[in-house]
């Protein structure tokens, strides 16, 4: 048995010993190189001067303003127009000899004023609001009038930068006959459907090489990605675009920024009863894949607001908001991070108020085992689990925690979190035989750094009952699988995990019937154990390769291709704690400890679980204590790593990673997503320990000496 052990990567020698091939390492000869003019107004009129080798928004999408703007430009860094040179150099150079001319025009970056729609954000929109939902369930009015405790606040998950090590990046050719797309990519297969239709041609290959992190921030198709499709198509020539760190920060859609105003209903005892409110998402500029993208996020924001809570009674209206900002997309956890944040310090806020222990208020309020599957009141369900023994363990831990405060300017945090992964609409996993006995596995889903390619091989082994070695795992290439979703959401090793389970189910049915075939005996005359053919009454057996073999040439197909059809997703939830540590002379807050306890229903592999429990909550840390985007005039200030400030091995506390499976899923895996759960929760975990110290309320993040510690 493979699965639930902690199996090192199979990716990791190759990548290691730098025998990775990353986007720009894919070589073509004649390669010409595409750079992008960014606009440097946040709102304005823009006409660039017309010159050789220069194309702009009336050569690749004449008459529109996406995805590069022909006339007005919505957001400092915006693309407006591309060069092509037969050298980066040259192709920097010739941007700097290209006349623009701007008319700069009213812009407007505050979502709340955008609401109001005094100033539109691009002249052709009806409203700056993108999207506005309301979410009721039962009766929040009535119950917070009749409520003896009400607080009201204001709270902002401000806007952070994904930042992996990785930019983004393409390479397109087109062969005279084909359309060959190789990107930095999280879907060849979603990224080949954009180009389809954008292109208007069935005839592209995506390929997606070795990607050195996402984040979210490599789901949507960005304009750049179009329009160097469209140049490569043009000009018959391979064309290839890698932007700097600085472009890479400007434009490659930023992550959160929304805000929550909300009025809470307690009773003395800490219970909650009703949750009233808006939430509103800063979008920023007008560009659809990254608008459905991220309004999808403020959506789920606003429904998963009662986290793991029974809280019966809620309203909350939720609106996504264009403003000249650059647009926001996905980012790890999104949406769900900015719900935890929300009511995990609005939990905080309870425990002051009510001078009752932190812990002690979630266990109150806590959905119990026998309410599940629970469905809150926005429509939300919590398929499995146990919240109050996940509470009950994790409070052992907290107390241990506690006992390790050596001083007032140390203090412990807690935050709980129940979350959403999994998503639909389905996946496709293809497993095959070649002639010479190993086994392919195909996934149409696209790992980027997760390690998910050991954890398909360890299911697949497993059903097959075979060694591991014998099982090489393939993906991010359009040509070799019927077609794929992605990765994103938690979702690759339960859904794409879930269809390397069944399509490995299926191969060991075809290998069952070749195997009776080969030895002239029925179907129900054979089994297969440890990976051979066993006749029941003879005793006979056939090892996989012979098996294998006769298959081939008795004409039996041992190719399968599974779709896995998702009905719902799965949510895993956990608490997580810190120990920090304040130093008020110099405004710096460390985090000494951090302890983790999650529930993700069967673990398939857990050192590659912990490893993105440990990723996943610095990257939550950093939002508490590093992270903001700073703007001046709509123009991004910090846009190198020498000014955002990024975590490092430095900044990472011990961590300790527990896991328990109250809570298995009901895909065929049994597993939950783990790749987001540190970042949605570790967040509020951080804040909550800073406000053990402070005792005071805050609205926004990075905690610093600017913001709070002054
Ligand atoms: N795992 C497991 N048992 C479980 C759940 C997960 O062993 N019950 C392991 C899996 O084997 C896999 C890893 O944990 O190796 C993550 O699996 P999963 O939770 O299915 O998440 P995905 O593979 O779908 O990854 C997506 C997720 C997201 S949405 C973001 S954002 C993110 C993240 O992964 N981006 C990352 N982690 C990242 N890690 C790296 N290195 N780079 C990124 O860009
Ligand atoms: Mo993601």
């Amino acid at each position: 048995k493979y699965v639930g052990k902690p199996i090192k990567r199979l990716e990791d020698p190759k990548l290691i010993t730098g025998r990775g091939s990353f986007v720009d390492d894919v070589q073509l000869p004649g390669t010409y190189y595409v750079a992008f003019l960014r606009s440097e107004y946040p709102h304005a009129l823009v006409s660039v001067k017309p010159g050789p080798n220069i194309f702009t928004g009336f050569d690749i999408n004449p008459g529109k303003d996406f995805p590069i703007p022909s006339r007005e430009v919505t957001y400092a860094g915006q693309p407006i127009a591309a060069v092509v040179a037969r050298d980066r150099y040259e192709a920097y150079d010739l941007l700097e000899s290209i006349e623009v001319n701007y008319e700069p025009l009213r812009h407007e970056l505050d979502p709340f004023n955008a609401m109001e729609d005094k100033v539109k954000v691009y002249s052709k929109l009806e409203s700056n609001i993108y999207a506005k939902k309301e979410f009721v369930g039962g009766e929040a009015k009535k119950e917070l009038e009749e409520s003896p405790v009400v607080l009201t606040g204001e709270l902002h998950n401000q806007r952070v930068i994904a930042s992996p090590m990785e930019t983004r990046g393409i390479l397109a050719w087109f062969d005279g006959n084909r359309l060959n797309v190789w990107s930095s990519t999280q879907s060849a297969h979603y990224l080949r459907r954009n180009l389809v239709s954008f292109l208007g041609i069935q005839n592209i290959r995506v390929i997606q090489p070795d990607v050195g992190g996402a984040f979210g921030s490599k789901i949507i198709t960005h304009p750049e990605e179009y329009a160097v499709s469209f140049l490569a198509l043009k000009l018959g020539i391979p064309l290839k675009w890698i932007p700097t760190r600085r472009e890479e920060m400007l434009s490659a859609g930023h992550g959160r920024d929304k805000w929550l105003r909300y009025k809470v209903g307690v009773k003395r005892d800490g219970t909650i009863t009703a949750i009233f409110g808006s939430v509103v998402g800063n979008l920023g500029a007008p560009y659809r894949d990254a608008n459905d993208d991220d309004s999808g996020n403020v959506m789920s924001a606003a429904r998963m607001l009662p986290g793991p809570y029974r809280i019966k009674h809620g309203y909350v209206t939720a609106y996504s908001v264009n403003t000249n900002l650059p647009p926001t997309t996905s980012y790890r956890g999104a949406g769900r991070p900015e719900a935890t944040y929300f009511i995990e310090s609005i939990m905080d806020e309870v425990a002051m108020e009510l001078k009752l222990d932190p812990l002690e208020v979630r266990a109150r309020n806590v959905v119990r085992p026998e309410e599940m599957p629970y469905t809150n009141p926005f429509g939300i369900t919590y398929d499995t689990g146990n919240y109050p023994e996940l509470l009950s363990i994790a409070r052992s831990h907290y107390e241990q925690l506690k006992a390790e405060i050596r001083g007032e300017n140390q203090c412990v945090g807690l935050a709980m979190y129940v979350e959403i992964t999994a998503f639909g609409p389905w996946e496709t996993a293809r497993v095959y035989a070649k002639y010479d006995g190993r086994i392919i596995v195909v996934t149409g889903t696209g790992p980027h750094g997760q390690g998910d390619a050991t954890a398909f091989a360890q299911i697949a082994a497993d059903t097959l009952e075979i060694p591991m070695e014998l099982i090489e795992v393939k993906w991010g290439d359009t040509d070799i699988i019927e077609d794929g979703i992605g990765t994103w959401g938690s979702r690759t090793v339960t859904v794409g995990g879930s269809a390397v389970l069944m399509a490995a189910q299926e191969l060991k049915k075809k290998l069952i019937e070749a195997g009776a075939k080969a030895m002239e005996a029925d179907v129900e005359e054979v089994e297969f154990t440890e990976g051979k053919i066993r006749h029941k009454k003879t005793g006979k057996t056939m090892e996989l390769i012979e098996v294998i073999k006769s298959a081939y040439k008795l004409g039996i197909s041992l190719d399968v291709t599974t779709v896995y059809p998702v009905k719902k997703p799965t949510s895993p939830y956990g608490v997580h704690m810190a120990l920090i540590e304040i130093d008020k002379e110099t405004g710096t807050v460390r985090v000494k400890r951090y302890i983790a306890i999650d529930d993700v229903g069967n673990v398939i592999n857990p050192l590659l679980a912990e490893g993105q429990i440990h990723g996943g909550s610095l990257q939550g840390i950093s939002q508490a204590l590093y992270e903001t985007a700073e703007f001046s005039d709509g123009v991004l200030q910090n846009a190198t790593f020498g000014d955002y400030a990024l975590p490092t091995a430095m900044e990472s506390p011990r961590f300790t990673w527990k896991f328990i499976t109250n809570g298995t899923s009901p895909h065929p895996t049994g597993s939950k997503g783990i790749g987001e759960a540190g970042t949605v929760v570790g967040t509020p975990a951080v804040i909550n320990a800073i406000r053990g110290c402070l005792k005071s309320k805050f609205s926004t993040m990075p905690i610093n000496f600017e913001t709070a510690l002054r």
